[in-house]
Order: C-alpha cells, then sequence, then structure tokens
C-alpha cells in the first residue's frame, strides 16, 4: 500500500513508462518502503529525489547486426540503463535473453541503484542487454554477436564512465569477447571497463563464485540472527546457472544439504545433496539440461519436467534463476512444507503476493538487492584490483567479501529496527539503499 502522494507518483512513473511491468513492480515495491523516510527527512520530497531516482540518467537503445552460422543476417535489439551515477560509474551486468526488452533492462537498473549503493562501494547503477538466444548458438556464433554488440557499446562505455559485467546467458566467455572487442576499437588495455574477466586476463579471483557465496553467506547471517545456523538445514535452489552453482556449493560446505536445483526445462531431487562437480560438467562445461544431471547421478535422483522446484519440502530456499520465478502459491508450498527462511539470489524472484506471504508467515526473507549483492561488490573489488595492477590471492577475496556481505546483513538490519520493522529486510534494504543515494544526490546539487 502507498500513501496518497507515493500513489500519485507511481501513477506518474507507470504513465511515463507504459508498458514496462517488470520496472512498475520494481519501483512499487521500493516506494511502499519509504513513507517514513520522506516523514523523517522532508528536504527529500522538496528536491524530488524520489522523481529523479525513478527517471534514469540515460538510456541507450540500438541495433545489434549480425550473420548466423549459415550466412543469414541477424538483427537484435540491445540497451544499456544507465540509471544513476551518484556513488559512482555506472555499474550493472548485460542480460543475453530472449525476454530482455526496455522494462526488464530497467527494473535490473533500478534494482542496482539501491543493491550497488547497500555495498559501500563507490558504484552507481545500471544494466543492459540484449534480446538475443545464446541456446544453440555456435561459439563462432556467439562471437560474432558479442563482437556486434560491442561496436556500438564501447562508445558508451569507460572505467569511470559505465563499467558492465556478466548476468543471465554473459559469463567469462561473452566478457572476452566483448572486452577484447573493446580493447581493439579503442587501443587501450582499460581492464576496468568491464569485470567477470578470467583470471588470465585481468579479473579477480572469486567474482565467479562472488554472487551464489555472497547468498550463502547471507543466509547464514539471517539464521544467526535468529538464533540458527546452515549446518544440518535442508536447502532447495532454483536455476542451476552461475549464481545457482556457487549458491549450492558454499551452502554445502557450511553445512546444509541442497536436495534440488533445476534450469527451464524442470528441475532434479537428489535427497543427497547436489553434487556440484557433476551439475558444474553438465551445466557449465558442457552446457546441456539439467535432466542430463539426473541420468547421471544414478537412480535415486529424479528429474521432473512438470511442477515446481518449490514443491521440494526444506528449511531454506534460495531462488537463483530469474524474475517472478516464485508465486504466491509456491510461497504458500514453502511455507506448508517447514521453510523457515529464503534469500534472494536472483533479481526479484518473488512475485509481490509471494512475498506478503512469507511475511504474514514470519519467514525470514533476504531480498534480492541485499542477498545477492556479493557479485556486483566482488566486481568492485575486481576494479579495485585493475586500478592498482594487483590480484589477491583467493582468500583474501573471499574474506573481503564475507565481510561486505555481513556488513549488508548487519546495515538492513538495523535500518528496519530504525524505521519500526524489526526483521524486515525489504524495509531495511530500500531503506537504507535508498538513503545512501539520496544524500550524494543532495549533496552533489540539481542532478
Ligand atoms: P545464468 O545464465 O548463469 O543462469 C540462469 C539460470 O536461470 C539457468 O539455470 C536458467 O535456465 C534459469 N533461467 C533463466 N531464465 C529463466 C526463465 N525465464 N525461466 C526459468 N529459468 C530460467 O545466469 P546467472 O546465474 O548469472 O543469473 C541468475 C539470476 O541471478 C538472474 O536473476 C540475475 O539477474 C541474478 N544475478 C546474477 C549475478 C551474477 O553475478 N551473475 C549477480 C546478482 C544477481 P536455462 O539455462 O534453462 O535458461
Ligand atoms: O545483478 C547483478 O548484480 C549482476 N548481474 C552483477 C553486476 C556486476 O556489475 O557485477
Amino acid at each position: 500500500m502507498l500513501d496518497e502522494k507515493l500513489e500519485a507518483l507511481f501513477d506518474e512513473v507507470v504513465k511515463r513508462n507504459l508498458g514496462e511491468a517488470e520496472f512498475h513492480q520494481a519501483v512499487h515495491e521500493v516506494l511502499e518502503t519509504l513513507g517514513p523516510v520522506l516523514a523523517k527527512h522532508p528536504e527529500l520530497a522538496e528536491q524530488k529525489i524520489i522523481q529523479r531516482v525513478c527517471e534514469p540518467e540515460r538510456q541507450v537503445i540500438f541495433r545489434v547486426p549480425w550473420q548466423d552460422d549459415s550466412g543469414e543476417v541477424q538483427i537484435n535489439r540491445a540497451f544499456r540503463v544507465e540509471f544513476n551515477s551518484a556513488l559512482g560509474p555506472y555499474k550493472g551486468g548485460l542480460r543475453f535473453h530472449p525476454s530482455v526488452y526496455l522494462g526488464i533492462v530497467k527494473f535490473l537498473g533500478f534494482e542496482q541503484v539501491f543493491k550497488n549503493a547497500l555495498t559501500g562501494m563507490p558504484i552507481g547503477g545500471g544494466k543492459g542487454g540484449a534480446d538475443f538466444d545464446p541456446k544453440g548458438r555456435s561459439e563462432a556464433e556467439i562471437m560474432r554477436f558479442c563482437q556486434s554488440l560491442m561496436t556500438e557499446l564501447y562508445r558508451h562505455l569507460g572505467e569511470y564512465t559505465d563499467v558492465p559485467a556478466g548476468d543471465i546467458g554473459v559469463g567469462t566467455r561473452e566478457i572476452g569477447g566483448l572486452f577484447g572487442q573493446y580493447k581493439r576499437i579503442t587501443n587501450r588495455y582499460e581492464s576496468g571497463v568491464i569485470t567477470g574477466k578470467g583470471t588470465d586476463w585481468g579479473g579477480a579471483l572469486v567474482r565467479k563464485e562472488a554472487t551464489g557465496y555472497g547468498v550463502a553467506f547471507f543466509v547464514e547471517e539471517m539464521l544467526r540472527s535468529r538464533s540458527r545456523c546452515l549446518d544440518g538445514t535442508t536447502c532447495t535452489v532454483s536455476g542451476s546457472g552461475n549464481v545457482a552453482i556457487y549458491a549450492i556449493e558454499k551452502v554445502q560446505a557450511l553445512g546444509g544439504r541442497v536436495v534440488a536445483c533445476s534450469d527451464s526445462s524442470g528441475y532434479v531431487v537428489d535427497p543427497n545433496g547436489i553434487d556440484v562437480d557433476l551439475l558444474r560438467q553438465v551445466k557449465e562445461v558442457e552446457r546441456r539440461r539439467i535432466d542430463v544431471y539426473a541420468e547421471r547421478r544414478g537412480p535415486l535422483v529424479s528429474f521432473s519436467a512438470d511442477g515446481s522446484v518449490w514443491d521440494v519440502p526444506c528449511d531454506v530456499a534460495m531462488p537463483c534463476a530469474t524474475q517472478n520465478e516464485l508465486h504466491s502459491r509456491d510461497a504458500a508450498a514453502l511455507v506448508r512444507n517447514g521453510c523457515t527462511a529464503v534469500a534472494e539470489g536472483a533479481n526479484m524472484p518473488t512475485t509481490p503476493r509471494g512475498v506478503r506471504v512469507f511475511r504474514e508467515a514470519g519467514v525470514s526473507f533476504g531480498p534480492g538487492k541485499a542477498a545477492n549483492a556479493g557479485g556486483v561488490a566482488t566486481s568492485a573489488l575486481e576494479m579495485q584490483q585493475n586500478a592498482s595492477r594487483d590480484s589477491w590471492t583467493f582468500e583474501h577475496s573471499e574474506q573481503r567479501l564475507y565481510e561486505i556481505m555481513a556488513g549488508i546483513h548487519r546495515l538492513c538490519h538495523e535500518t528496519a529496527e530504525e524505521y519500526g520493522a524489526p526483521g524486515d529486510y525489504v524495509v531495511g534494504a530500500n531503506v537504507a539503499g535508498f538513503l545512501r543515494v539520496a544524500r550524494a544526490m543532495l549533496a552533489l546539487g540539481l542532478v
């Protein structure tokens, strides 16, 4: 529910951004928590900070022409939304998925602004992507697509301007193709212009693992604040991509057992706990479907093409696939089966009604902009290493990541208490992230 002023403001956002349902959803979810902030800080309303924050600083939309292996010309549409640079250069990933359109990129960019603020690192927020479907494409086609995309995108980037990274469909291979083309066009080895690079060519140790590990660290802190821990818990994860794989690995290292994960073709149930090496081989190396995991793992493991991974009983659930993948009926099933904690590895995976079900049931709920901030935080550590031409050890980097996640948890926890919503990480994350951005914007003049 929004109060009258915020409702009017939200209506204006909808009117100015017609048809962008995911962006509306992300804005609404933040506005719902800002009433008490405006009451406490009237200068933010006077200066129209919310209206400004909801309007991206710059939006770029461009054509990406490329030729497939049969010689046919293909045309995709790509986006870069440079949302807010009050705290640092625009920072956020690129997504390659057929569902990408302006509304998705804007919701992701909007979330990124507050997420990046929560990390405490000097990074603004942005996001990009293309409606390109990498599934079934050859290595050569992927490379041609990346090169064509960067041939336009490069003019908008720079280590002090805008620094992309990966997201769905964009991993180290794609970052390589993008960075290589940037380097050729600009004639600069500007490592800090993109993150998620391979560790042989400027990438930081732990960046690949960081989002998933960070989610596990965040859950551990959530449980600790209720005098519990991951050790001995049963967990479920959706997705089986970059975030999911490393969330599973770290949860299991901390003593939890992940009994299910998924991809867009279905889900597997593995009562003995997911074999991460096998999962990585099937999904990351061979790029096969999740049923191949079940087939190779043996008779105790089942694959289902129908139903939902959220029907599998667990103590802790971690949605790590995509937006709006956990609906109210899934939330109800999780609650019914005894789930007491949820942390979002993906961006906005739980629908608003799903969040309400968790809240009413007293489930501890870690929203994506807090729980999955470890990825972008470690990207900022990669930028830091690039700038100083240094590289840190795995142990040091992981320790930094842990401290950042524990710090985000503490900040969200304390802010929620201060604003009269103890234990509500949605309030804590939105208010704390927003205040950091708002204060910087006020200080920088009319920006
Ligand atoms: P990947 O491309 O590595 O993996 C995505 C996974 O989610 C795959 O298992 C994929 O299945 C599944 N998935 C994607 N879209 C859909 C869909 N429409 N329906 C069902 N399943 C789907 O991406 P990441 O692991 O990097 O990203 C996962 C989520 O985490 C995204 O929401 C992303 O924004 C978020 N995130 C990522 C960060 C990062 O550092 N990479 C940082 C913070 C958040 P399939 O292979 O079948 O498509
Ligand atoms: O959603 C995200 O935070 C990411 N995809 C990571 C962004 C980054 O710049 O590392």
